[in-house]
C-alpha cells in the first residue's frame, strides 16, 4: 500500500516506477470505490491517472501549475495532493468539489466544470508569471472531446502567436460523453492511426540522424524538420502550424514513458503540444466496456457494474417512471413524426439531453456538434431561416455560453428556434458550475422570446407542441431529474395561451406564484397551510415571459400577499418580474416575499439537501407563506 505514504505530491519521487505503477492501481480502486458509493465522474478518472502520477512525479506543484480542462478528470490529483482522507466526502454538502476548486486546494490553478477553458486560463497564468517575472511551469491538460470547443482554440490561437513557455497535453480517447464526433475528432483519429505518419516520422528520423551537430542538438533539428514535414505531409501540422511544438501520440498509461517526456519537455521553453493517447474507463471492466454509461454514473454495485438508479421505481409509487429529460426526449421524437421540419441539436450532450430516441429515428434531422454551444445557438438560427423547426436541447448552466447568439443571432431577428433548456435549477451533486439557476435572469430580458417552465410532463408536452407552432423564439426550462410528485390528478386546462397563469387552487390569504417543478411542493404546502386555516391559491405561472401581469395583479389587490417560488436566482428572475408588474400598475399595501436562490453561488450537495437550505421544498415554502401571514398580521 503506497497510497497512504503519500501526503504530498513530493513523495511520488520516493517511489520506483514498479511501485509507481501499484500506486497507479491503487489509485483505480480507491476512486472505482468511491464512485461506486456516491457517484461521479468514473470513466474520465480511470482514463488520466497514470498521467497525474507522472505530471506530480516531475512537476513541482502548486508552484507549477496544471490545469485540468472541464475538472471532472481531477480525482488522482485530489488524492495525490494532500486530500486522500476527506475523499470519502467527494460531492457532498461540505465535502470535496467534484471538480477543482480553487478555495479547496493550491494545487488547484484553476476552478474548471465547463469545458474548454484551460488554454485560455493557462495562457493568462503564463503571461502574468512572465510579467512578474516569475519562474514555473504551466501545463494545461485538455480531452478531445474539450478541444472540439471553440474557446480551446481561440486560447491555442494567442498561445501559438505569443510563443510563450507553455505545455498543453492532449489526452486523447477518442471519447467526449458519448464517441467525440467533427472533422477534428477524425483529423486526431488520422494522426493515431496512420501509418504512413509512422513512416515518415522513422525515415525523417533516420536521415536527419546522419547531419552534423551545428550548435542545435541533433534531436532539436529532427524535431523541427518532422515538424515542418509533418506541415506539409502529415496531420499532427495543424498543431504546428499555430505555432506549437507538436510530440506524440505516445501512450498514456506507460508511466516511464510519460516522465521521461516530461522531463524533457520541462526544459524547452517554447509552446509544446503533447499529445498523448489513453483509454477512457481504463482498468474497470465495466466502464471500459462503455465509458459513456461510466462517465458521469450515481452509485453501482463493483461487482457487477449496475447502477441503483436501475432499482425498480415501483418501489416508490408517486414517481413518475420518467426522467424529465427522458420525457423531453420521447416527445419530441412523437412530435418529429408529425412535422418534418422539426430537426434536433445538442453540443456533445446526446444521452444527457435525452436525444437518444431522436438520434436513433431521425439520424438525418440530429446533429451533435461537439462542445460548442455557441455554434449550435448560431447553427439553429442558420437553420430556423430556411423554414426548419431546429431544437436545442441544452444544460441551462451550458446555455450560458452561447447569451450573445440567443441575443444576436436568434431573437433579434425572430427566428423560431426553440431552447429545451434541461437541469434548470439546482442540479445536485455537479455543484456551482453545473447548476442552472440564472437561466430565467438572463432571459427574461431578451425582447421576442417566449420563456415557460412546465408543472409537469403532460405541460411539457403541451409546450413543446406550443413552442414548435409559435412563430418566433422560445425557450421551455424544466429540472434535473424524476417527477418528484404525480400530479395527474389535477384537472389541466390544456389551452396554453400566450402568457397566461393556470390557477389550480383558490383561497383568499395569499397568493402562491409557482414556476415549474416548484409548483408540486406549493401545492403541498398550500394542503399545510390549510390545516393552520390559512387558504392560499396556487398559481402555475407556466409563462415566465411575457407573464400573466392581470392575474397577479388581481390576486396582489385580492388577497394582499404574493408569494413567488422558483429555483433560478432571485436577482431578475421571477419572481421580481411579478414585482415589476406590481409596481408598474401602481399595486401598494401588499405583502410580498420571494424565494430562491440569493445572491451567491449555491455549493454542491444533494438536490434535496440544498433545495431544503433554500426554502424551495414544501416545508420551506409552507415557512415563507406563514412568514408572510405572521408580517401582515402583526403589521
Ligand atoms: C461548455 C460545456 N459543455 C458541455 C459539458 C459537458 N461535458 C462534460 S465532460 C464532457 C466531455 C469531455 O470530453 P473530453 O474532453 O474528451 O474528456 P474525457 O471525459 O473524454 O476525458 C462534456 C460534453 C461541459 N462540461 N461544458
Amino acid at each position: 500500500m503506497y497510497l497512504e505514504s503519500i501526503t504530498t505530491p513530493a513523495d511520488l519521487r520516493r517511489l520506483s516506477m514498479d511501485q509507481l505503477r501499484e500506486l497507479a492501481e491503487e489509485l483505480r480502486t480507491r476512486i472505482i470505490e468511491q464512485v461506486s458509493r456516491g457517484g461521479g465522474h468514473l470513466a474520465s478518472n480511470l482514463g488520466v491517472i497514470e498521467l497525474t502520477i507522472a505530471f506530480h512525479y516531475v512537476f513541482d506543484s502548486p508552484r507549477d501549475k496544471i490545469i485540468w480542462d472541464v475538472g471532472h478528470q481531477s480525482y488522482a490529483h485530489k488524492i495525490l495532493t494532500g486530500r486522500a482522507a476527506e475523499f470519502g466526502s467527494l460531492r457532498r454538502f461540505g465535502g470535496l468539489s467534484g471538480f477543482p476548486k480553487r478555495s479547496e486546494s493550491p494545487h488547484d490553478a484553476f476552478g474548471t466544470g465547463h469545458s474548454a477553458t484551460s488554454i485560455s486560463a493557462a495562457l493568462g497564468i503564463v503571461e502574468a508569471r512572465d510579467l512578474k517575472g516569475e519562474q514555473f511551469k504551466v501545463v494545461a491538460v485538455i480531452g478531445d472531446g474539450a478541444l472540439t470547443g471553440g474557446l480551446a482554440f481561440e486560447g491555442l490561437n494567442q498561445a501559438g502567436h505569443r510563443r510563450k513557455d507553455m505545455i498543453v497535453i492532449l489526452n486523447d480517447n477518442e471519447m467526449s460523453i458519448s464517441p467525440n464526433v467533427g472533422a477534428l475528432s477524425a483529423y486526431l483519429h488520422r494522426v493515431l492511426t496512420g501509418s504512413f505518419f509512422k513512416k515518415v516520422r522513422q525515415e525523417t528520423r533516420a536521415i536527419l540522424e546522419g547531419i552534423p551537430k551545428i550548435g542545435e542538438s541533433v534531436a532539436k533539428i529532427a524535431h523541427r524538420a518532422e515538424g515542418s514535414l509533418k506541415g506539409f505531409f502529415l496531420p499532427g501540422g495543424l498543431f504546428v502550424d499555430l505555432g506549437f511544438e507538436y510530440l506524440g501520440p505516445i501512450d498514456g498509461h506507460d508511466i516511464q514513458l510519460l516522465i521521461e517526456t516530461f522531463e524533457n519537455i520541462k526544459q524547452i521553453k517554447e509552446p509544446i503540444f503533447l499529445h498523448i493517447v489513453t483509454r477512457k474507463g481504463k482498468g474497470y471492466k465495466f466502464s471500459e466496456e462503455d465509458p459513456c454509461v461510466f462517465h458521469g454514473v450515481g452509485p453501482f454495485e463493483v461487482e457487477t457494474g449496475t447502477q441503483q438508479s436501475a432499482i425498480k421505481q415501483s418501489d416508490q409509487p408517486n414517481v413518475c417512471s420518467q426522467s424529465w429529460c427522458e420525457a423531453f426526449g420521447r416527445m419530441l421524437t412523437e412530435i418529429a413524426a408529425q412535422d418534418p421540419k422539426v430537426v434536433a441539436i445538442t453540443a456533445a450532450m446526446t444521452e444527457g439531453t435525452g436525444l437518444t430516441p431522436f438520434a436513433e429515428k431521425y439520424p438525418k434531422r440530429f446533429y451533435d456538434v461537439g462542445i460548442a454551444e455557441q455554434h449550435a445557438v448560431t447553427f439553429a438560427a442558420g437553420l430556423a431561416t430556411q423554414g426548419l423547426r431546429p431544437v436545442v436541447a441544452v444544460y441551462s448552466t451550458f446555455l450560458q455560453r452561447a447569451y450573445d447568439q440567443v441575443i444576436h443571432d436568434v431573437c433579434l431577428q425572430n427566428l423560431p428556434v426553440l431552447f429545451a433548456i434541461d437541469r434548470a435549477g439546482i442540479v445536485g451533486e455537479d455543484g456551482p458550475t453545473h447548476h442552472g439557476v440564472f437561466d430565467i435572469s438572463f432571459l427574461r430580458c431578451v425582447p421576442n422570446l417566449l420563456v415557460m417552465a412546465p408543472k409537469d410532463l403532460d405541460e411539457l408536452k403541451r409546450m413543446l407542441v406550443y413552442a414548435l407552432k409559435h412563430d418566433g423564439p422560445a425557450a421551455i426550462r424544466y429540472p434535473r431529474g424524476k417527477m418528484e410528485t404525480n400530479l395527474s390528478y389535477l384537472f389541466h386546462d390544456f389551452d396554453l395561451k400566450k402568457g397566461s397563469a393556470e390557477v389550480l387552487t383558490e383561497g383568499t390569504d395569499l397568493a402562491i406564484i409557482a414556476v415549474g417543478h416548484t409548483v408540486a411542493p406549493s401545492l403541498k404546502a398550500a394542503e399545510f397551510l390549510r390545516r393552520n386555516g390559512v387558504r392560499a391559491t396556487v398559481v402555475n405561472a407556466r409563462f415566465l415571459k411575457p407573464i400573466d401581469a392581470d392575474l397577479f395583479i388581481s390576486l396582489a389587490e385580492k388577497t394582499g400577499r404574493i408569494l413567488t417560488v422558483e429555483e433560478n436566482a432571485l436577482s431578475g428572475g421571477f419572481g421580481a418580474s411579478v414585482l415589476e408588474a406590481l409596481s408598474v400598475a401602481g399595486v401598494t399595501g401588499v405583502a410580498t416575499r420571494c424565494v430562491g436562490v440569493p445572491d451567491h453561488f449555491v455549493e454542491h450537495g444533494s438536490q434535496k439537501r440544498l433545495r431544503e437550505m433554500y426554502g424551495l421544498d414544501e416545508n420551506g415554502i409552507y415557512q415563507a407563506a406563514m412568514g408572510l401571514i405572521d408580517k401582515v398580521r402583526k403589521a
